[in-house]
């Protein structure tokens, strides 16, 4: 089994800025040393500028904001109001998932690809089925979905998915959350010159917010994907730059909603387009991705992922990107003086992410198909504007098996253990694997590039430790794209795996590290967790199980963080949230959380510690149950 190593992914991308020099091109690589060193206030969190008397900043001469605001209040402030961002990013997310969900149809853009699905959760949320119309039902379900952003009294519906008790003890924490929206709205007003200045309510209500993401927004997201896309199953997939195919027109889709690239992908492997590319000279339509779009569409279609967030790019320096085409969220305004330097059309497609100099082509649920044609059609035309010096594909991809939703992983393990164990459906054999100690526990691995950690290397050695130390890694984000395009996702990296994780994977037929999706998809582990721990009959805190976001950088993934947090699984930081200005702050994250949740973070900037860390905290809990 042979690894692509991060020097060799490194190689690619130096080569490809000598194609930006040619055409003078800005990479972020450059940006970076203009912006270094970044401002130190910032980077402790404690400066303010949510009044017009500031902004103040705190320095030991300088105790108090004008307000009289200390330094725990400041970070604590800006720590709720970052979560608040990501929350809403997500949940935002979720809501246009519901909205396509409102409009699919059985002769319309969109279907209910996974009805039974649909059923599963109507059940959950006591809604009649009986007799009715898989697409009344989909409205229904739809509708009562968008009001879990802003009903006004009550929990989110899917805290009933935890382990007894679990539920409560968040409601008298004041962690379970109400609507959605709510909670969003609460932490900016909380966040407000002049309310919230107490370290320990500020880092309450983020964790509260970060469960309305997890628990709400990020999970309908997930849920009524799987129910209009379909359910992601195992499938082969291939991912890094070499994805892309010079005589093909190429369209990299990059952004998180899948409405937008599930339409995309479906245009461009249509008979029309493929014979108008061909007629436009090129062999064929490689659609390819950056990204969670790009997990979104590798999980359920097997797309090939070209990259993630760092190398969003160099799909354009490749000089074969007809189109990058996005809808929202990490995508780097960059992109447009960049793909001006090419022939490259970067086209923006949703309200919420407009960019100078790229095409807008708003996208709608209610007119997917036309404006998707469009998209592929415009990337077709283009193919003949390449300027054949510039194109360069990196001759470098990896194999890789995508796909593991729960469900997945449950059917894959069914009957694995060959033992007592008779249960399907469950994930008893996975516990019975977990409790004899072939495998030691599990890791969540997320999140995103960071240039403050050298790309990708952080999430790499990480998950070689792990499973070289028989822990399974569960990736999302842009975390599952580095395993994948380092080969970990390839059934054969179960050679650098430990003899027990090794016999798992073989038996199984499974990859160490499983692709679990998207961002929004870290709902899912959530679930995992809660499965697992009504299976064992423990609570989700006492499971030999942590998360991390080694080289992490949004909004998203501190909303993330409070969330695995506040499910209570540990979580390992390799990036410092802007804490470090308030020893208050820090205490409360890394230790305070854990009377409300029994779990905490811990920030770690030397990733071999992180992983020595990660390790301990796993075998500490697994002393705990005796096992
Ligand atoms: Ni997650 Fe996805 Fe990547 Fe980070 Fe951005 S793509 S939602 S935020 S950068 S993992
Ligand atoms: Fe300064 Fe207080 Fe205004 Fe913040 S809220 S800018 S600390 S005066």
């Amino acid at each position: 089994f042979k690894m692509t190593t991060v020097e060799e992914m490194e190689a690619a991308t130096n080569r490809l800025l000598e194609t930006g020099a040619k055409v003078g091109a800005d990479a972020w690589q450059f940006r970076v040393k203009n912006q270094t060193p970044h401002c130190k206030f910032g980077e402790q969190g404690v400066c303010c500028r949510i009044c017009a008397m500031g902004p103040c900043r705190i320095t030991p001469k300088a105790p108090r904001g004008i307000c009289g605001c200390d330094a725990h209040g400041i970070v604590g402030r800006n720590f709720l109001k970052f979560t608040a961002g990501g929350a809403a990013t997500h949940s935002d997310h979720g809501r246009e998932i519901c909205h396509t969900l409102y409009c699919a149809a059985e002769d319309g853009n969109y279907k209910v690809k996974d009805p039974e699905k649909l059923l599963r959760i109507a059940k959950e949320w006591g809604v009649e089925t009986e007799g009715k119309d898989i697409y009344d039902l989909a409205h229904e379900m739809a509708e009562i979905g968008l009001m879990e952003y802003g009903k006004p009294f009550g929990y989110q519906r899917f805290l009933d998915r935890m382990p007894e008790g679990q539920k409560e003890k968040l409601i008298e924490n004041e962690i379970a959350p109400r609507a959605i929206d709510r909670e969003v709205s609460t932490s900016l007003h909380m966040a407000h010159m002049g309310c919230s200045s107490l370290p320990e309510a500020l880092v309450k209500q983020s964790l509260r917010a970060g469960m309305a993401d997890g628990w709400g927004g990020s999970m309908m997201g997930t849920e009524f994907s799987d129910v209009l896309f379909g359910t992601p199953k195992p499938i082969d997939t291939e991912a890094n730059l070499g994805v892309m195919v010079a005589e093909n027109v190429n369209i990299v889709v990059h952004g998180h909603d899948p409405s937008l690239s599930e339409m995309i992908c479906e245009y461009a492997d249509s008979p029309e387009m493929i014979a108008y590319a061909k007629e436009m000279g090129a062999k064929g339509i490689t659609v390819s991705g950056v990204c969670c779009t790009s997990n979104e569409v590798a999980m359920r279609r097997g797309i090939p992922m070209a990259g993630n967030f760092l190398q969003q790019e160099n799909v354009v320096l490749t000089g074969a990107c007809e189109a990058i085409v996005v809808d929202v969220q990490c995508i780097f305004p960059a992109l447009g003086p960049l793909s001006k330097c090419f022939h490259t059309k970067f086209v923006t497609t949703s309200p919420i992410a407009q960019m100078p100099d790229s095409e807008f082509i708003r996208f709608n649920a209610e007119t997917a198909g036309e404006n998707a044609k469009a998209i592929v059609k415009m990337a077709i035309e283009n193919f003949k504007n390449r300027k054949p010096e510039l194109v360069h594909i990196p001759d470098m991809k990896a194999k890789a098996t995508v796909g593991y939703s729960v469900e997945a992983i449950v059917k894959t393990l069914d009957g694995v253990t060959n033992s007592q164990v008779d249960e399907t459906g469950t994930t008893k054999p996975l516990l019975e694997c977990i409790t004899s100690g072939v495998i030691r526990g599990a890791v969540a691995m997320v999140g995103c590039n960071n240039p403050k950690i050298r790309p990708d290397y952080a999430h790499i050695e990480l998950m070689k430790k792990l499973i070289a130390n028989d822990i399974v890694v569960i990736a999302s984000g842009c975390s599952a794209q580095a395993a994948a395009k380092a080969g970990l996702m390839d059934k054969s990296a179960k050679d650098i795996c430990g003899a027990g994780l090794k016999r798992v994977c073989e038996l199984a037929d499974i990859p160490p590290v499983l692709h679990m999706g998207s961002c929004v998809d870290i709902s899912r582990m959530m679930i995992l967790a809660a499965e697992l721990a009504k299976d064992s009959g423990l609570q989700i805190n006492q499971l030999p199980v942590v998360g991390c976001a080694p080289e992490w950088m949004s909004e998203k993934a501190v909303s993330i963080g409070n969330y695995v947090v506040g499910t209570g699984i540990d979580t390992f930081l390799g990036v410092d949230p802007y804490v470090s200005g308030s020893s208050e702050m820090c205490e409360l994250l890394t230790e305070g959380t854990r009377k409300w949740t029994g779990a905490a973070y811990t920030v770690e900037t030397d990733i071999e510690k992180l992983t020595d860390l990660m390790i301990e905290r796993i075998e500490e809990k697994r002393t705990a149950l005796g096992i």
